[in-house]
């Protein structure tokens, strides 16, 4: 092991909401003072012996669910030295002990750093060392990739990671078992008294969410107990959750979306039953639907359109108990917004939504015309929006332009990260998310495109800037651009354009095999090459990623699909 560093306290990185804005939150009742854990416990003891989370076999009552975390809590603070304050990576797939670790989190005040189980050495050093993270929750082997031997690697390497926790029996010498230490507790009284006394401060960070990414590496979003608690809480009441709800989470769980929107915490926080499977698989997803009367869950368009097509061969007779089908992440086209009722038998749901904050839903009361066609409207009555121009002036009502926002649960920042905070928030706090909307009359959003430098593989956001930098490492490369291009099943995948210098040749194999050896989490590397003389670009000499795209979108459309491995 390094060397170890006491990592900085989180506030010095927090971009904090203005005093009279956080006082009018408040008095509102949206912030309510409390941590996150206080509003889970508190919804757990009214509902102590039912159900509160499935995995498989395991099934754990609310009672159990939260004595486990008071247990893990005080274990990760007095067993391993952990404080309040430290930073825990959580990559782990969709399995209970996920669960209960971010409640220990919330409860012990250490904050969850949530990577997705996708990443690899790149994305995790990177999350390591900017959180400075004293523990790295794993998995041993998944899908053939040994994550507890990377886990290991980081810990050599980084100067603050002490922990390598590792769900599952194969537990190497060095590493902890995370499974055992979500164990009951010997005396649940005396482990839950210890947190319930010593709460963390309800504006202080809860979670940290990874942003979508638009630059290099991944930005951290922090945020604290009261805005979080008040996502998942209204969120919850929005779609109707109450304490006979099942909600499976089969997106990964990391994600905002099921994670709090209303997901995992507002299933709980409703006395709701929480689901955990690992994969959006048709097959077993509908037969866990089924197997444990599912009444809410959330896909992206991709997994919406796997599950039309698995019903509209198999039948949807497994989905019985399913009331609500919640699509976001990417744009529903409005043909498979209007199948979902009638071949899935749920109520469809479209939520426009961002782990930086704003969420935007249709209603479950809604006319199907706006349930199928728009992407619906904000959360909150404290979610501001505006659509703007080039220039940050308000456009024509009706007229697309950049969405802008504000409010009670959108951070003023990214956590340390001054100089993308510049261009990513406006100097009066408005965040800027890339998006080009539509206001339509009665309020709801209609996402048109984008114009921040991103491509949304299946709900999946990569930075195209970040693609670039680790193509920019080929030596044969003199110029590159990683665009979207169109794809039916995931609505976009990576394309790389490249000017290579003279006398040098590259494949995308090539490309590939440079983003496998940089530890490079797959869903981001490119699925197309093409090799060109020079790139297109603007009258002022950038770039010309528009008609890059352009120009894919028609390869594509002459030669037939995508040409790369998949
Ligand atoms: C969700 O969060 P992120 O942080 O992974 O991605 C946010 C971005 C948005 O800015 C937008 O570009 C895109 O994803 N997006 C949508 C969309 N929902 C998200 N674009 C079109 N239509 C939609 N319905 O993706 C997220 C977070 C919470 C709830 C739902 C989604």
């Amino acid at each position: 092991m390094a060397e170890h560093r006491t990592p900085a306290p989180i506030a010095a990185g927090v971009v904090p909401w203005p005093e009279d804005l956080a006082r009018e939150y408040v008095e509102a009742g949206w912030w309510r003072g409390l941590s996150l854990g206080a509003e889970l416990w508190a919804a757990a003891d009214a509902r102590a012996d039912a159900v509160a989370l499935v995995d498989g076999d395991v099934r754990l009552s609310h009672r159990s669910l939260t004595a486990r975390a008071d247990a893990l809590a005080g274990r990760l603070v007095d067993e391993l030295g952990l404080v309040r304050g430290d930073r825990v990576v959580v990559q782990l797939p969709n399995c209970w002990e996920f669960v209960v670790l971010t409640l220990a989190c919330l409860r012990a005040g250490i904050v969850p750093v949530m990577a997705l189980p996708a990443h690899r050495r790149h994305e995790l050093a990177y999350l390591v060392d900017h959180s400075e993270a004293a523990a790295l929750a794993v998995p041993g082997v998944l899908r053939g990739f040994d994550h507890q031997q990377l886990g290991t690697e980081l810990a050599a390497g980084a100067a603050t990671l002490r922990h390598v926790l590792v769900v599952g029996d194969d537990v190497l010498p060095g590493s902890t078992g995370l499974t055992e230490l979500c164990g009951e507790p010997a005396d649940p009284a005396a482990a839950r008294a210890r947190w319930d006394d010593d709460p963390p401060g309800s504006r202080d960070v809860a979670v940290f969410l990874l942003s979508g990414g638009t630059t290099g590496l991944p930005k951290l979003i922090a945020r604290t107990h009261d805005d979080y608690a008040y996502n998942a809480r209204a969120s919850a009441q929005l779609c109707g959750l109450d304490a006979d709800t099942v909600y499976l989470t089969s997106l990964p769980a990391s994600h905002n979306f099921p994670l709090a929107c209303p997901g995992i915490l507002g299933a709980l926080l409703a006395g709701g039953r929480v689901v955990m499977l690992a994969s959006p698989e048709p097959e077993r997803a509908f037969a866990t639907i089924e197997a444990e009367g599912v009444t809410v869950t959330a896909a992206v368009p991709a997994v919406a359109q796997r599950w039309l097509l698995h019903a509209a061969e198999q039948g949807a007779e497994q989905l019985r108990s399913l009331r609500l089908l919640q699509v976001g992440g990417a744009r529903l086209a409005d043909e498979i917004a209007r199948q979902v009722r009638p071949v899935l038998g749920a109520r469809l749901q479209q939520v426009f939504g961002m782990a930086e904050g704003l969420l935007n839903y249709t209603r479950l009361d809604d006319p199907e015309d706006v349930v199928c066609t728009t992407q619906g409207r904000p959360l909150s009555p404290g979610d501001e929006v505006r659509v703007v121009d080039d220039l940050d002036r308000d456009v024509p009502g009706g007229a697309p332009g950049s969405l802008l926002t504000r409010g009670p649960y959108t951070p003023r920042g990214y956590y340390r990260a001054a100089e993308q905070n510049a261009r990513a928030f406006t100097p009066d706090g408005w965040y800027r998310s890339g998006d080009i909307v539509r206001r339509r009359p009665d309020g709801n959003l209609v996402v048109e495109g984008r114009d921040k430098d991103m491509i949304n593989r299946g709900g999946e956001k990569i930075s195209a800037e970040e693609v670039e930098n680790l193509v920019y490492q080929l030596p044969q490369v003199a110029q590159v651009a990683a665009v979207a291009m169109p794809d039916d099943e995931l609505g976009e995948r990576v394309c790389v354009y490249a000017v290579l210098k003279p006398g040098t040749s590259l494949t995308l194999e090539d490309v590939r095999g440079s983003m496998a050896g940089a530890g490079v989490a797959r869903y981001k590397w490119p699925e197309r090459l093409e090799i060109v003389a020079e790139l297109f670009t603007t009258k002022v000499g950038k770039i010309d990623k528009k008609a890059l795209r352009a120009d894919v979108a028609t390869r594509i459309a002459d030669h037939g699909a995508v040409d790369g491995p998949r």
